[in-house]
């Protein structure tokens, strides 16, 4: 591998050459690079390609569509849907599964997608994304929803585009996660980040602390520890990010550490949290294990979490391994009521939180 000359198409021959039951899908990760780079094209024009703005519709989340979350959307949906490699898609912006046309042959691999995450950041040109998760296909007749219901350990590759400064894609196949820089001039993904790692610990976090009042106690004390800095059990000061655009917060923790919380909270219990199991946190989980960091619900791997339904939430904490176990065992802590030297006086009424969280 030559850095700054290996193009990603080159480099995916290289890590799936010899595994026969890889074989196309290094043809598959090409046809999403390609809809990468239009929707690199549509996101870089901005106000001058008329696509900022919302569309007076909601997706199946009950979200109001942005334009581009439509046209990323069917930009994803007609680059891979030719090809002969995927049998079925799912996407944030689709309430059921994406059928592949008639036409066009049926493939072995699934494809689960968010075409533009952080989509509310569009429209004040914040970096934006796609994240895109591929299992494999495994019966014959085409898949359904419960096609896609399968543990995150199972997928083949994951990965996400930045649309930032640079255009960036950071994938992996199982084999450490590696990142590209679109050179626009050649139109080639070039690779310029290889085998990206996580250290174990971190002094910077992420989280939307206007939700503080909604955590649960374990999240409550681990950033009431990290607000306190110095002065308090962490004896070191702490560091806040908060871009609200995923894609862009798992990029700096992989590119130099830190942990991103988003935690269920009471305001809705009946949703865990915002983030989407299938084609958020899994794919992010993946990529994050694979640079050696961990990904977690708080209360367990987050690979491990079996599917429900294909749009279920998941509570997400994310990043260097050492912050991410401390988060899962004040989770511990609290489920086995042995955190009480440590709580917060907000929720000194344990008995009242624990009703409400049984
Ligand atoms: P949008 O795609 O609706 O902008 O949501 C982005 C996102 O799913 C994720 O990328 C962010 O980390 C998170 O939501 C931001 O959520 P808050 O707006 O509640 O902070």
């Amino acid at each position: 591998m030559r850095y700054g000359r290996t193009t990603l198409s080159k480099f995916l021959i290289e890590q799936t050459r010899g595994d026969a039951a890889l074989s196309d899908l290094a043809a598959l990760l090409i046809d999403v690079a390609a809809a990468v780079k239009s929707i690199s094209a549509m996101v870089s024009k901005g106000a001058l390609g008329g696509y900022l703005g919302s569309l007076e519709v909601q997706n199946v989340q009950g979200e109001t569509q942005k334009k581009l979350d439509v046209l990323t959307n069917e930009a994803m949906l007609a680059n891979c849907e030719w090809g002969g490699l995927v049998a079925g898609m799912v996407s944030e912006e689709l309430e059921e599964p994406y059928a592949i046309p008639g036409e066009y042959p049926r493939g072995n691999y699934l494809l689960a997608f968010d075409p533009l995450d952080g989509s509310s950041n569009i429209d004040v040109n914040v970096s934006v994304g796609t994240i895109f998760s591929v299992l494999r296909h495994t019966a014959n007749a085409a898949p359904d929803a419960t096609s896609f219901l399968r543990p995150g350990r199972e997928q083949l590759a994951a990965g996400y585009a930045l649309y930032g400064p640079s255009t960036m894609l950071v994938l992996t196949v199982g084999r450490g996660t590696h990142g590209f820089t679109l050179d626009r001039e050649i139109g080639n993904f070039i690779l310029t980040h290889p085998d990206l790692t996580i250290p174990a610990d971190t002094s910077e976090f992420a989280i939307n602390v206007s939700n503080e009042r909604f955590w649960e106690p374990p999240i409550q004390r681990y950033v009431g520890e990290c607000k306190a800095g110095r002065s308090g059990v962490r004896e070191r000061d702490f560091n806040m990010r908060w871009i609200a655009s995923m894609v862009a917060e798992v990029h700096r923790i992989l590119m130099r550490g830190g942990v991103f919380m988003y935690p269920s909270f009471t305001k809705d219990p009946v949703r865990s949290g915002r983030l989407r199991l299938l084609y958020e946190a899994n794919p992010m989980a993946m990529l994050i294990e694979q640079a050696g960091g961990a990904a977690s619900t708080g209360r367990g791997r987050m690979l491990d979490v079996a599917p429900t339904n294909i749009h279920q939430r998941v509570p997400v904490v994310l990043g260097s391994s050492n912050e991410v176990a401390r988060i899962e065992r004040y989770h511990q802590e609290f489920d086995c009521g042995a955190d009480q030297p440590y709580v917060s006086p907000l929720f000194n009424e344990r008995s009242l939180y624990r009703q409400e969280a049984t």
